[in-house]
Protein backbone atom coordinates (compact mmCIF):
# COMPACT_ATOMS: atom_id res chain seq x y z
CA UNK A 1 0.00 0.00 0.00
CA UNK A 2 1.79 3.82 -0.65
CA UNK A 3 3.02 5.31 1.90
CA UNK A 4 2.42 9.25 1.25
CA UNK A 5 3.85 11.86 3.43
CA UNK A 6 3.55 15.62 3.78
CA UNK A 7 6.84 17.80 4.26
CA UNK A 8 7.63 21.77 3.58
CA UNK A 9 7.98 22.79 0.28
CA UNK A 10 10.02 25.53 1.02
CA UNK A 11 11.88 24.32 4.40
CA UNK A 12 12.90 27.14 6.25
CA UNK A 13 15.71 25.33 7.50
CA UNK A 14 17.49 25.63 3.83
CA UNK A 15 17.24 21.45 3.85
CA UNK A 16 19.19 20.77 7.62
CA UNK A 17 16.80 17.75 8.29
CA UNK A 18 15.46 20.06 11.00
CA UNK A 19 11.87 19.56 10.43
CA UNK A 20 9.78 17.05 12.05
CA UNK A 21 9.37 14.70 8.90
CA UNK A 22 13.16 14.17 8.84
CA UNK A 23 12.01 11.37 11.89
CA UNK A 24 9.55 9.82 9.82
CA UNK A 25 11.47 9.95 6.48
CA UNK A 26 14.64 8.19 8.92
CA UNK A 27 11.90 5.56 10.31
CA UNK A 28 10.71 4.58 6.70
CA UNK A 29 13.96 4.45 5.41
CA UNK A 30 15.52 2.09 8.22
CA UNK A 31 12.43 -0.29 8.11
CA UNK A 32 13.06 -0.32 3.87
CA UNK A 33 9.52 0.89 3.20
CA UNK A 34 9.08 3.23 -0.20
CA UNK A 35 7.04 6.41 0.37
CA UNK A 36 5.94 9.19 -1.76
CA UNK A 37 6.30 12.91 -0.72
CA UNK A 38 3.50 15.37 -0.92
CA UNK A 39 4.79 19.37 -0.28
CA UNK A 40 2.85 21.47 0.92
CA UNK A 41 2.97 25.06 1.03
CA UNK A 42 2.60 27.11 4.09
CA UNK A 43 -0.84 28.47 2.93
CA UNK A 44 -1.84 24.74 1.76
CA UNK A 45 -1.27 23.82 5.25
CA UNK A 46 -3.65 25.94 6.30
CA UNK A 47 -6.59 24.91 4.01
CA UNK A 48 -9.76 22.68 4.98
CA UNK A 49 -8.06 19.67 3.47
CA UNK A 50 -4.76 19.69 4.90
CA UNK A 51 -6.32 20.71 7.92
CA UNK A 52 -8.73 17.45 7.43
CA UNK A 53 -5.32 15.29 8.05
CA UNK A 54 -3.38 17.88 10.11
CA UNK A 55 -5.89 19.83 12.57
CA UNK A 56 -3.42 22.68 13.08
CA UNK A 57 -1.98 22.78 9.76
CA UNK A 58 1.44 21.78 10.02
CA UNK A 59 3.60 18.92 8.52
CA UNK A 60 3.77 16.24 8.92
CA UNK A 61 1.12 14.02 8.06
CA UNK A 62 0.82 10.26 6.95
CA UNK A 63 -1.23 8.47 4.87
CA UNK A 64 -1.49 5.12 4.24
CA UNK A 65 -4.87 3.55 2.41
CA UNK A 66 -7.59 4.17 4.89
CA UNK A 67 -5.21 5.40 7.75
CA UNK A 68 -4.57 9.02 8.03
CA UNK A 69 -1.80 10.08 11.09
CA UNK A 70 -0.70 13.14 12.14
CA UNK A 71 2.01 14.35 14.99
CA UNK A 72 5.46 12.83 13.80
CA UNK A 73 6.72 10.76 17.07
CA UNK A 74 2.75 8.84 16.52
CA UNK A 75 3.47 8.26 12.66
CA UNK A 76 7.23 6.85 13.69
CA UNK A 77 5.84 4.54 16.50
CA UNK A 78 2.91 2.96 14.03
CA UNK A 79 5.98 2.56 11.18
CA UNK A 80 7.88 0.32 14.00
CA UNK A 81 4.54 -1.20 14.99
CA UNK A 82 3.86 -2.44 11.19
CA UNK A 83 7.76 -3.36 10.13
CA UNK A 84 10.80 -5.08 12.38
CA UNK A 85 13.97 -3.40 13.52
CA UNK A 86 12.45 -0.61 15.22
CA UNK A 87 11.24 -2.12 18.61
CA UNK A 88 13.00 -4.70 20.51
CA UNK A 89 10.56 -8.30 20.22
CA UNK A 90 10.85 -8.27 24.57
CA UNK A 91 8.30 -6.74 25.75
CA UNK A 92 9.84 -4.55 28.44
CA UNK A 93 12.41 -3.59 26.04
CA UNK A 94 9.59 -2.66 23.53
CA UNK A 95 8.29 -0.32 26.35
CA UNK A 96 11.26 1.17 27.54
CA UNK A 97 11.58 2.28 24.02
CA UNK A 98 8.41 3.49 23.43
CA UNK A 99 9.08 5.54 26.62
CA UNK A 100 12.00 7.07 25.00
CA UNK A 101 10.18 8.62 22.51
CA UNK A 102 7.79 10.20 24.96
CA UNK A 103 10.54 10.90 27.24
CA UNK A 104 12.01 12.94 23.92
CA UNK A 105 8.89 14.24 22.98
CA UNK A 106 7.96 15.30 26.18
CA UNK A 107 10.58 16.16 28.42
CA UNK A 108 13.38 17.03 25.80
CA UNK A 109 12.00 18.31 23.40
CA UNK A 110 10.01 21.50 25.30
CA UNK A 111 13.16 23.36 26.70
CA UNK A 112 14.89 22.93 23.22
CA UNK A 113 11.76 24.20 21.28
CA UNK A 114 11.36 27.29 23.49
CA UNK A 115 15.56 28.06 23.37
CA UNK A 116 15.01 28.11 19.54
CA UNK A 117 11.38 30.03 19.39
CA UNK A 118 13.10 32.62 21.86
CA UNK A 119 16.37 32.78 19.15
CA UNK A 120 14.35 33.33 16.36
CA UNK A 121 11.22 35.13 16.94
CA UNK A 122 12.03 37.25 20.82
CA UNK A 123 15.53 38.81 19.36
CA UNK A 124 14.94 42.07 19.08
CA UNK A 125 13.03 42.42 22.46
CA UNK A 126 14.43 44.85 25.41
CA UNK A 127 14.41 41.56 27.45
CA UNK A 128 16.10 38.92 25.17
CA UNK A 129 19.50 38.88 26.32
CA UNK A 130 18.28 38.78 29.95
CA UNK A 131 16.55 35.05 29.19
CA UNK A 132 18.76 33.39 27.14
CA UNK A 133 21.14 32.51 29.82
CA UNK A 134 17.78 30.98 31.69
CA UNK A 135 16.86 29.32 28.78
CA UNK A 136 19.89 27.62 27.85
CA UNK A 137 20.01 26.23 31.50
CA UNK A 138 16.74 24.75 31.28
CA UNK A 139 18.26 22.98 28.47
CA UNK A 140 21.68 22.17 29.89
CA UNK A 141 20.21 20.42 32.91
CA UNK A 142 17.87 18.01 30.48
CA UNK A 143 21.05 17.57 28.32
CA UNK A 144 23.33 17.31 31.52
CA UNK A 145 21.11 14.51 32.98
CA UNK A 146 20.54 12.87 29.36
CA UNK A 147 24.22 12.83 29.13
CA UNK A 148 24.51 10.94 32.27
CA UNK A 149 22.18 8.45 31.82
CA UNK A 150 23.76 7.47 28.43
CA UNK A 151 26.79 7.21 29.54
CA UNK A 152 29.38 5.34 27.22
CA UNK A 153 26.14 3.53 25.42
CA UNK A 154 25.43 3.45 21.69
CA UNK A 155 22.14 3.89 22.33
CA UNK A 156 19.62 4.93 24.72
CA UNK A 157 18.61 1.18 25.46
CA UNK A 158 20.63 -1.90 24.19
CA UNK A 159 20.10 -1.54 21.01
CA UNK A 160 18.75 1.17 18.37
CA UNK A 161 15.37 1.90 18.13
CA UNK A 162 12.34 3.99 17.46
CA UNK A 163 13.46 6.11 20.24
CA UNK A 164 16.68 6.60 19.23
CA UNK A 165 15.17 8.35 15.98
CA UNK A 166 13.03 10.61 17.83
CA UNK A 167 15.51 11.54 20.59
CA UNK A 168 18.30 12.10 17.57
CA UNK A 169 16.05 14.37 15.41
CA UNK A 170 15.09 16.29 18.97
CA UNK A 171 18.31 17.24 19.72
CA UNK A 172 19.47 17.88 16.36
CA UNK A 173 17.66 20.92 16.87
CA UNK A 174 19.99 22.36 18.88
CA UNK A 175 22.61 22.12 16.25
CA UNK A 176 24.74 25.17 15.93
CA UNK A 177 24.03 26.46 19.66
CA UNK A 178 27.30 25.07 21.14
CA UNK A 179 25.10 23.30 24.02
CA UNK A 180 25.53 20.30 22.76
CA UNK A 181 28.77 20.18 22.13
CA UNK A 182 29.23 20.57 26.38
CA UNK A 183 28.26 17.02 26.10
CA UNK A 184 30.72 14.87 24.23
CA UNK A 185 28.99 12.21 24.56
CA UNK A 186 25.61 13.46 23.32
CA UNK A 187 27.71 14.73 20.39
CA UNK A 188 28.38 11.70 19.59
CA UNK A 189 25.71 9.91 20.27
CA UNK A 190 24.15 12.39 17.43
CA UNK A 191 26.88 11.77 15.46
CA UNK A 192 25.96 7.66 15.44
CA UNK A 193 22.21 8.15 14.23
CA UNK A 194 23.37 10.75 11.36
CA UNK A 195 26.04 8.33 10.31
CA UNK A 196 23.04 5.42 9.90
CA UNK A 197 22.66 4.58 6.23
CA UNK A 198 18.76 5.35 6.96
CA UNK A 199 19.36 8.81 8.06
CA UNK A 200 21.86 9.68 5.38
CA UNK A 201 19.19 8.79 2.14
CA UNK A 202 16.41 10.45 4.70
CA UNK A 203 18.41 13.38 5.10
CA UNK A 204 19.57 13.21 1.00
CA UNK A 205 15.96 13.17 0.29
CA UNK A 206 14.75 16.43 2.19
CA UNK A 207 17.45 18.12 0.42
CA UNK A 208 16.83 17.38 -2.75
CA UNK A 209 13.92 19.30 -2.10
CA UNK A 210 15.22 22.18 -1.33
CA UNK A 211 18.52 21.97 -4.17
CA UNK A 212 15.74 21.47 -6.73
CA UNK A 213 14.10 24.99 -5.81
CA UNK A 214 14.38 28.39 -6.14
CA UNK A 215 16.24 28.38 -2.44
CA UNK A 216 18.86 26.13 -4.32
CA UNK A 217 20.95 29.29 -4.95
CA UNK A 218 21.93 30.07 -1.15
CA UNK A 219 23.72 26.58 -1.34
CA UNK A 220 22.73 23.56 0.20
CA UNK A 221 23.95 23.16 3.54
CA UNK A 222 25.40 19.90 5.10
CA UNK A 223 23.81 18.16 8.15
CA UNK A 224 26.10 19.38 10.13
CA UNK A 225 26.36 23.06 9.18
CA UNK A 226 25.30 25.57 11.90
CA UNK A 227 21.41 26.64 11.88
CA UNK A 228 21.20 30.46 10.59
CA UNK A 229 19.18 33.24 12.06
CA UNK A 230 16.35 32.28 9.18
CA UNK A 231 14.39 29.74 10.35
CA UNK A 232 10.93 29.91 11.77
N1 LIG B 1 3.86 17.89 17.39
C1 LIG B 1 3.88 17.98 15.95
C2 LIG B 1 4.67 16.80 15.38
O1 LIG B 1 5.58 16.31 16.05
O2 LIG B 1 4.34 16.34 14.28
C3 LIG B 1 4.49 19.31 15.55
C4 LIG B 1 4.53 19.52 14.05
C5 LIG B 1 5.25 20.82 13.70
O3 LIG B 1 5.72 21.56 14.58
N2 LIG B 1 5.35 21.06 12.40
C6 LIG B 1 6.00 22.27 11.93
C7 LIG B 1 5.06 23.05 11.05
O4 LIG B 1 4.34 22.48 10.27
C8 LIG B 1 7.22 21.88 11.08
S1 LIG B 1 8.43 21.03 12.05
N3 LIG B 1 5.09 24.38 11.19
C9 LIG B 1 4.28 25.24 10.38
C10 LIG B 1 3.21 25.91 11.14
O5 LIG B 1 2.98 25.60 12.33
O6 LIG B 1 2.56 26.78 10.55
C11 LIG B 1 9.04 22.41 13.14
C12 LIG B 1 10.26 23.04 12.54
C13 LIG B 1 10.15 23.98 11.56
C14 LIG B 1 11.28 24.58 11.05
C15 LIG B 1 12.51 24.23 11.54
N4 LIG B 1 13.66 24.85 11.03
O7 LIG B 1 13.59 25.56 10.05
O8 LIG B 1 14.76 24.65 11.60
C16 LIG B 1 12.62 23.26 12.52
C17 LIG B 1 11.47 22.66 13.02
Amino acid sequence: MTITITAFESSPDRGRGLARDMAVRWALEEVGQPYDVRLVSFAEMKQPVHRALQPFGQIPTYEEGDLALFESAAIVLHIAQRHGGLLPDDANARSRAIAWMFCAKSTMEPPIVERSMATLLEGDKAWHAERMPMLEDRVRERLDQLSRRLGDSEWLDDEFSAGDIVMVTVLRRLMGSGLLEEYPNLSAYVARGEARPAFKRAFEDQLAVFTTSQAASRGPPSWREPRGADER
